[in-house]
């Protein structure tokens, strides 16, 4: 291990702009080697993910899901309290499969609301604002292609409607925060709590601390979906970048430290060898067993939150667990 070293002949082509060839020259110069899962998204990556969130051992989704369901008509509450319409933001909004629950009930409750979804993957939006529009025609939607932070810039500088006051509700779900470091996690909800307005919420979903293994069969699962998902970074960088990867000649490998509350996926390599990526006109060399950091997934206590909450200018005001309380939706109010 402890192989640090590229052989660098940089070319025109090597200065490409794309953020996944940044990526790839600066992750896997470092050591250990990392690439962000940010990448994981991809087509393919995306249509894997969905797989994940059904295997039995993920239990985060359906944990969500029973969450949402039995409280939709608190939140429905606590959204349009003090007679507001409720601008619905949705930071990540992927298949919407959840938000759809809390959609429902706020029409079938006559609540005003618009609902913003904002997601990178554009074919993940164009789906879920077909599916709404066919079951909800006058629904007022206006998705918004972008990633989270040109969404919450363009969110600061839209005028507020006259039509009626508007609270603004942004919808973190899914355990996405769990793929942010901690000071990426402050960064996020201090820009968040710099563009709303006293009174607006944030409601996430956050995965809380249970038993270790619980939490590693959920990224290590028998099918192994999540050893495909981990491996198709290494396809989309061939794809992309004219690598040449050997997919059989890397595994998946999870840890999960209670201490930390960090879960984190790997890519281990199952010999020495080396990886032309042409399109940076570089060569990566592995040792036998060497890795690549691809993800962090953090898992939370309601003491974390409550602090998070209190250093980003928020107060945490509501708490909704599942049954097994493996998962909380959380509200935080500016
Ligand atoms: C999207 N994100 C919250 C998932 C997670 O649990 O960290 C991604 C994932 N990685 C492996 N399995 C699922």
């Amino acid at each position: 291990l402890g192989v640090d070293s590229l052989s660098l002949s940089p070319s025109p082509q090597a200065l490409s702009p794309s953020p996944l060839a940044e990526e790839v020259r600066t992750g896997l110069a470092k050591t250990p080697k990392r690439l962000s899962s940010r990448f994981f998204y991809d087509a393919e990556g995306s249509r894997i993910f969905q797989e994940i969130m059904h295997a039995p051992e993920y239990y985060l989704t359906r944990s969500e899901y029973e969450i949402l369901d039995t409280h939709k008509s608190d939140l429905a509450r606590l959204f349009a309290a003090g007679g507001y319409e409720v601008d619905l933001i949705e930071l990540g909004a992927g298949d919407g499969l959840k938000t759809k629950l809390l959609l429902e009930h706020l029409w079938e409750n006559q609540v005003a609301f618009r609902y913003v979804p904002v997601d990178i993957s554009e074919d993940a939006l164009e789906g879920l604002v077909g599916t709404l529009r066919q079951q909800w025609p006058s629904m007022t939607v206006r998705p918004q292609h972008s990633d989270y932070f040109t969404a919450l810039e363009r969110l600061s500088g839209e005028t507020r409607p006259h039509r009626a006051p508007t609270r603004r509700v942004v919808l973190f779900l899914g355990s996405n925060i769990g793929n942010f470091t901690t000071s990426e996690t402050i960064h996020f909800y201090r820009s968040i709590s710099s563009r709303l307005l006293p009174g607006d919420l944030v409601l996430t979903g956050v995965d809380l601390q249970k038993h270790p293994a619980v939490i590693h069969a959920a990224y290590n699962d028998r099918q192994g979906l999540t050893r495909a998902f981990n491996l198709n970074l290494l396809r989309r960088i061939n794809r992309e970048l004219d690598a040449n990867f050997d997919l059989s000649a890397f595994d998946h490998y999870e840890t999960y430290d209670p201490e930390s509350g960090e879960a984190r996926s790997y890519l281990v390599s199952q010999k020495a060898q080396q990886v032309q990526i042409r399109a940076l006109s570089i060569t990566v060399p592995f040792a036998y067993g060497e890795v690549i950091h691809t993800e962090i997934s953090r898992k939370f206590t309601r003491t974390q939150l409550e602090q998070l909450a209190n250093e980003t200018g928020f107060s945490l005001t509501n708490w909704f667990t599942d049954c097994k309380e493996y998962f909380a939706d959380v509200i935080f109010q500016k």
